[in-house]
């Protein structure tokens, strides 16, 4: 399967809620076709705003472009909406002359980090990347567990601790183990216990600077971890984490799970943040990377 086919097949509740509902109205082009298009990208979460912002546009260049068919129009909506992602390089696909490229993934309790930073070290695996893993959440024994499943499973090293550990040490090993044994990637799970925010802050303060401490270049990304079906506590979840560390972008799980996959479009675009992967299942395969166009495309049409 390719990815877009997966795409779809991962976002069937968002595309049975827009995509079907976007195809009728630009069939049907009646009087009340921008406010019943509004309607429908917020009814998936995409956000009033944006919603707006995507109409008001698409009522400008069809003035614009009277010549215009449906199918044209369309097309435009999907370009368009595919510009409300930012984007910018992700480390792993620069060279990196500073060692191995560490991705730090953080989020609060149950949104998917532990099962995200497996499913990555499947997913760079299968690209042919070398990767060792990390398990920094050392806050319950399970959790420690959980990732050795994930390591053993894909036959990919885990340096871990014993519980209650510090886990700026489990992220220093992880990394200088990476660094030693020449790997490409350093991928590392931590705990999300956003109830106690200073203590967090200065955990993840303390993780960010080991990780540089071999070598102050070490290339890192800090990537958020959101659960697409709670709605709009992902903003407030994103506001919070931003507030607790810098943040490079953003994986979205359980997309699978809900008809308001449109969250995506609504938090890259408020917080200025690349998706960088979506999470459609539970399964090592179901990550996959994120791409803007094929995502409008997916939630859009129905074909
Ligand atoms: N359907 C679906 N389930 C997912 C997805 N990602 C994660 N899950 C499930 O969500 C649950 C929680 O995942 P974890 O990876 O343990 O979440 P966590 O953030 O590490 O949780 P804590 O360590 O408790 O903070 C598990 O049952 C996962 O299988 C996804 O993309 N789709
Ligand atoms: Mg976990």
């Amino acid at each position: 399967m390719g990815l877009f086919e997966k795409i779809k097949e991962g976002l069937l509740k968002t595309r049975v809620k827009i995509a079907s509902s976007v195809d009728a109205l630009f069939r049907k082009k009646d009087p009340a076709f921008y406010h019943d298009l509004e309607e429908v990208l917020i009814s998936a979460d995409i956000g009033p705003v944006v919603a707006q912002q995507l109409v008001l546009d698409l009522q400008e260049w069809e003035k614009n472009h009277p010549e215009a068919t449906a199918e044209d129009s369309l097309s435009h909506l999907e370009a368009r909406m595919a510009q409300e992602f930012p984007s910018s390089q992700p480390i792993w696909e620069k060279e990196s002359p500073h060692g191995p490229q560490v991705l730090l993934l953080v989020g609060v309790n149950g949104v998917g980090k532990t099962t995200t930073t497996g499913k990555l070290a499947a997913y760079f695996k299968s690209q042919g990347r070398t990767v060792i893993l990390g398990a920094a959440d050392t806050f319950r024994a399970a959790a420690i567990d959980q990732l050795r499943r994930w390591g053993e499973q894909l036959e990919i090293p885990v340096v871990h601790q014993k519980p209650g550990a510090d886990p700026a040490s489990v992220a220093f090993d992880t990394v200088r183990a990476a660094r030693a044994r020449k790997l490409d990637m350093a991928l590392i799970d931590t705990a999300g216990r956003l109830q106690n925010k200073h203590n967090l802050m200065a955990e993840l303060q303390k993780i960010g600077s080991v990780i540089r401490k071999e070598d102050p270049e070490t290339p890192v990304e800090i990537l958020l971890v959101l659960d697409a079906t709670i709605g709009q506590n992902a903003h407030s979840q994103l506001e919070e984490f931003r507030k607790i560390t810098p943040l490079s972008g953003l994986v979205l799980t359980k997309l699978d799970g809900t008809s308001k996959g449109g969250v995506a479009v609504a938090l890259a675009q408020k917080y200025r943040l690349p998706v960088r992967f979506i999470g459609v299942g539970e399964k090592a395969t179901d990550l996959l990377p994120f791409d803007p166009g094929l995502f409008a495309r997916s939630i859009l049409r129905e074909d």
